[in-house]
């Protein structure tokens, strides 16, 4: 449905309203009244005299605005908006806008362009290809023809980001567009954000799953994103299947606490499959078919496994090396599998009995805590309804047993594997904590090679005064890469080591609260702590060097 805008009266007062005004009024109707930017010369003719009725939320690298507003937009359930300095600062945000995208995260991402004037001979700063340099990972890419398209291509890119799959759109603004009159009131229209399923195909795979003996389910971030672990419960309870969580899931299906979780699966070909043995039957919802790291040779799946996949986004099921697919949105999907499944016996007998995960060996080394001594502390002392976010790579399987998730919406982290999310991300998630009023805590686990790549967003936290806890894990190395090398059999890698940081001093340079913790029960107290202190709180652990194997 097509929505004028021009009721409103600050429209209808104008004597000329200008590109401008225009876009203003319809970022204002859609609801975008927070930027996340990096400015230039490029930019300030469109944020000039701001409008009091936005926020403007400073970033000082772009890797860093990009990623709040992923983790803004992921935990508010919006679009956001991004606003970058031309083809430079479009680079810088670049590995950023890669998670989003694999994310599948809505964001308007926009950057100013030289004058229109002189494009032609290339001056200073010109974003010189500006739809190829954001590709592949946006879904869309437009440096409008003429100033007067500038709010439709707005309204363009907003449409083009939500709708299924969801994920970032670039606009290229010249910055001489925004004086120019516009050509009548903005025109805000809403699209769909979820595709439902083809009934047929549905009915073939309710079939497949009340006939299967042992079914087995995958559940994937989709089913996060979507707030369905209402429809992915009902399903796993009306089957009585054990459920896995898909592989470098970056939002939790499922909660972690229920009996027939059994885990993440390992991601890598040979492992993934052993545990799927012994089913003739696999669903995976809201997930790709697999996400892989290590290249450990084997089947996908175990021999006489049969394989059915449901994702809205048709590269996923596209790409899927095996398995028969349905194209639609995951937690519609899982409500019309429960109807159609509705009244089934639970003819399968009953689910393997939960086994509980092993408990990671909690070996320090030296004087150093190990890392599932510091998660277990932080647990035992972990506010109700934290909202946790990971980006340190060797001890994500510790944490994840010291701290399972057993609420929606209180786990993120990134689907790509590209350093430098995380700790922005969280920066996001608690603005739009605050910004929705459900005010929960986040707590923020980082490695300490991983803190550097975005780490003036805790300046943005800062400034911002949200209430945060970010534990670094210092173990002075790239560990992962470590444990990479020895599966690799590839020594002697040059680079792995991360001595000479302080922490604390960095964090204090930014504005944060910050310690060195060296003892649980310091950790513990600091923790505890840091929910009255008015700016983020940073925690440097010096944790064990210890070399987890990978797989
Ligand atoms: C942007 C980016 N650069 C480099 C890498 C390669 N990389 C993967 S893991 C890793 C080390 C992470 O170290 P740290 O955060 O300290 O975690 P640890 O492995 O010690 O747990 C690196 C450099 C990457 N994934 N992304």
């Amino acid at each position: 449905m097509a929505t004028d805008v021009h009721h409103s009266s600050t429209v209808d007062k104008r004597a000329t309203a200008t590109v401008r005004d225009v876009t203003y009024d319809l970022l204002r109707a859609s609801g975008l009244t927070t930027i996340f930017g990096n400015l230039g010369s490029t930019e300030q003719p469109f944020l000039a005299d701001y409008p009091s009725d936005f926020r403007y939320v400073l970033g000082l690298q772009e890797a860093s605005v990009i990623a709040m507003a992923d983790g803004f937009a992921q935990a508010t359930r919006r679009p956001a908006l991004v606003n970058l300095h031309t083809g430079v600062g479009l680079g810088n945000a670049m590995g950023n806008l890669c998670t989003a995208f694999q994310n599948k995260t809505p964001l308007i991402v926009t950057a100013g362009q030289q004058t229109r004037e002189m494009l032609l001979l290339e001056p200073y700063l010109t974003n010189a290809e500006p739809t190829t340099v954001p590709r592949p990972w946006v879904k869309w890419a437009y440096q409008p023809a003429r100033a007067q398209d500038v709010p439709a291509a707005f309204m363009r890119a907003i449409a083009t980001a939500l709708q299924p799959p969801a994920g970032p759109v670039f606009l290229s603004l010249p910055l001489d567009d925004w004086d120019k009159p516009s050509e009548g009131p903005a025109v805000v229209r809403t699209v769909a954000t979820r595709v439902a399923p083809d009934p047929a195909r549905l009915d073939e795979f309710a079939d497949a799953l009340r006939h299967a003996s042992s079914p087995v389910l995958i559940y994937g971030a989709a089913i996060g994103r979507g707030d369905g672990w209402r429809e992915a419960t009902a399903l796993a309870e009306a089957l009585n299947a054990p459920v896995w969580a898909a592989p470098a899931s970056e939002r939790t299906p499922f909660p972690e606490n229920h009996p027939l979780y059994r885990g993440e699966l390992p991601f890598a070909m040979r492992p993934l499959s052993d545990k799927l043995e012994g089913h003739d039957l696999a669903l995976v919802v809201g997930a790709p078919v697999f996400r892989y790291y290590p290249y450990v040779p084997g089947p996908y799946l175990p021999s006489g496994t049969r394989l059915l996949h449901i994702s809205d986004d048709p590269g996923e099921t596209g790409r899927a090396p095996i398995g028969d697919s349905l194209l639609g949105d995951a937690v519609l999907s899982l409500a019309a599998l429960n109807d159609l499944l509705a009244g089934r016996p639970r003819s399968n007998g009953k689910a393997p009995a939960r086994v509980e995960p092993a408990t990671p060996s909690t070996n320090g080394s030296g004087d150093r805590l190990s890392a599932a001594d510091v998660f277990a502390a932080l647990n035992e002392v972990r506010p109700a309804g934290a909202v946790l976010v990971e980006e340190a790579p060797s001890n994500h399987a510790e944490l994840h047993a010291a701290w399972p998730i057993t609420e929606p919406d209180t786990f993120y982290t990134f689907a790509s594997g590209g350093l430098g999310w995380d700790l922005p991300a969280s920066v996001g998630i608690a603005l739009a904590e605050r910004e929705t009023g459900r005010h929960r805590p986040v707590v923020a686990i980082i490695g300490d090679g991983s803190f550097q790549y975005s780490v003036q967003s805790i300046w943005s936290a800062a400034q911002l005064r949200l209430p945060m806890l970010i534990v670094i894990m210092r173990n002075r190395q790239y560990t992962i890469l470590k444990s990479f090398a020895e599966l690799e059999q590839t020594p002697g890698v040059p680079g792995l080591d991360l001595p000479g940081m302080d922490f604390v001093a960095i964090a204090q340079g930014y504005g944060c609260d910050a310690a060195r913790i060296e003892d649980l029960d310091a950790l513990k107290q600091a923790a505890a702590n840091a929910w009255t202190n008015g700016v983020p709180t940073v925690l440097e652990v010096p944790v064990s060097r210890q070399i987890p194997p990978l797989v």
